[in-house]
């Protein structure tokens, strides 16, 4: 027996801050070497463990009893700090607690259940499209003309909200992703904001301002009939408006930058429109839209030889996972023959993505449209990039199309 044997292998350290502009802005470098540095590295800036490799996040997602969710899936440790705002019942909580709002979401957001939806939010993509190609000419932005502009069209109609403050949609998402992260310049810079758009959004969670027939309507209805308690009701609708909004708008121009930069796919698509569900998942997987999220350990855990003590935080690489070699062939390709499932960019597990369905759905229904009308999309220039501490966001997409 040799001596080496007992004695684990020191753990990788690291002083880089992913939250940092340059990484932030473009994370595949970064990506790149934490994969490759080793299964788990040591972050001592935030003193977390970080994990970019396929199998280690796999891991960790698919184990909630190790690595939990109620101490925060952010940096912050709700065991020490108060959180920024009352917890979410589905992302920031364990069995037992969020079996009832998960169930009750499940629901609400299956495929099934949005079968009535399709139709019009068909129609609404097919007239977006339209109008956009008659009143934009050829070149036009496409984050904000599609990307931004058919999530809001469709999504909080669906939700139920009012006329009102919609607007605030956006900013409050965004303020949530970034609040996952250190408390950074991009956190401070929406300090001042944070009362104001939380206070909106929490008065749009209460019965009396849903309408009779969304999402939050159906919510209250599980209410009544017992599934939920009338406490837990408005923190459920909470969680479509903070999750819901900024994250298809990102996920749908990840989509269209992928098609913008790859003709030979867009050509692939517009023979197949029918591939256009494979293709968003292919675009969430290449860029995935939500970067990282982390998780606590709830005991000393073990990870291919490295402790992480127990109540440390874990910081998962959903975008690096995504991309790992070892899991993907040619993996930094946006390809739309191959097969994405299996990508962790909605998570896995427990908490995976509950209104998943609704960004397919949206997706299926803007690509369509787009399909059918648009013969070409190319860059008219970079695109510009929004920093977020959670999201890979943008700023904006300049595109040239040509009809078909
Ligand atoms: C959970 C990504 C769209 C609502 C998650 C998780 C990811 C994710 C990675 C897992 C969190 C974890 O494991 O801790 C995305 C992406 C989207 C998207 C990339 C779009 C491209 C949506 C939409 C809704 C939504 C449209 C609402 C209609 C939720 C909720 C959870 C969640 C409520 C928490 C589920 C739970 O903890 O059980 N999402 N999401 N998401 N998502 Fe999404
Ligand atoms: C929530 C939630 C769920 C997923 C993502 C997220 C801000 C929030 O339940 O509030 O990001």
């Amino acid at each position: 027996m040799s001596a080496t044997a007992a004695v684990p292998a020191p753990v990788p350290t690291s002083d880089v801050d992913p939250f940092a502009a340059e990484h932030l802005a473009a994370p595949d470098p970064l990506h790149r070497t934490l994969r490759a540095a080793g299964p788990v590295v040591h972050l001592s800036r935030y003193d977390v463990h970080a994990l970019a490799r396929y199998e280690e996040v796999h891991t960790a997602l698919v184990d909630w009893q190790t690595f939990q969710s109620g101490a925060g899936v952010g940096l912050a440790n709700f065991r020490h700090e108060k959180p920024w705002r009352p917890p979410s019942l589905l992302l920031e909580a364990d069995p037992p607690h969020h079996d009832a709002p998960r169930r009750v979401l499940r629901e609400i957001l299956a495929p099934l259940a949005l079968r009535r939806l399709r139709e019009t939010w068909q129609r609404v993509a097919e007239e977006l499209v339209d109008t956009v190609l008659a009143t934009q000419g050829p070149e036009f932005d496409a984050f904000e003309a599609l990307a931004t502009a058919f999530p809001l069209r469709v999504f909080p109609d669906a939700v139920g909200l009012g006329p009102d403050g919609r607007e605030n949609l956006l900013p409050y998402g965004n303020m949530a992703f970034n609040a996952f992260g250190p408390r950074n310049d991009l956190v401070r810079a929406d300090a001042d904001r944070m009362a104001g758009l939380s206070a909106w959004v929490n008065d749009q969670c209460a019965r009396d301002a849903l309408s009779e027939d969304g999402f939050g309507a159906r919510i209250w209805a599980a209410a009544d009939r017992g599934d939920l308690t009338p406490a837990q009701a408005p923190l459920v609708v909470r969680s479509l408006l903070t999750a819901g909004v900024d994250t298809t708008v990102h996920g749908l121009a990840a989509a269209l930058y992928a098609f913008a930069t790859h003709p030979e796919e867009w050509q692939r698509l517009r023979e197949r429109p029918q591939l256009a569900r494979i293709a968003f998942d292919e675009a969430v997987r290449w860029q995935s839209p939500v970067q990282t999220f982390f998780r606590t350990a709830t005991t000393d855990v073990e990870i291919a030889g490295a402790t992480v003590p127990e109540g440390g935080k874990i910081l998962m690489f959903l975008g690096a996972a995504n991309r790992d070699p070892h899991r993907w062939t040619d993996p930094d390709r946006f390809d739309l023959t191959r097969d994405p499932s299996g990508h962790v960019g909605f998570g896995m597990g427990l908490h995976q993505c509950v209104g998943q369905h609704v960004a397919r759905l949206e997706a299926e229904c803007l690509l369509t449209a787009l399909a059918h009308r648009v013969e070409h999309l190319e860059l008219t220039a970079p695109p510009r990039r929004h920093l977020n501490n959670t999201l890979r966001s943008w700023a904006s997409l300049p595109v040239r199309i040509r009809r078909a």
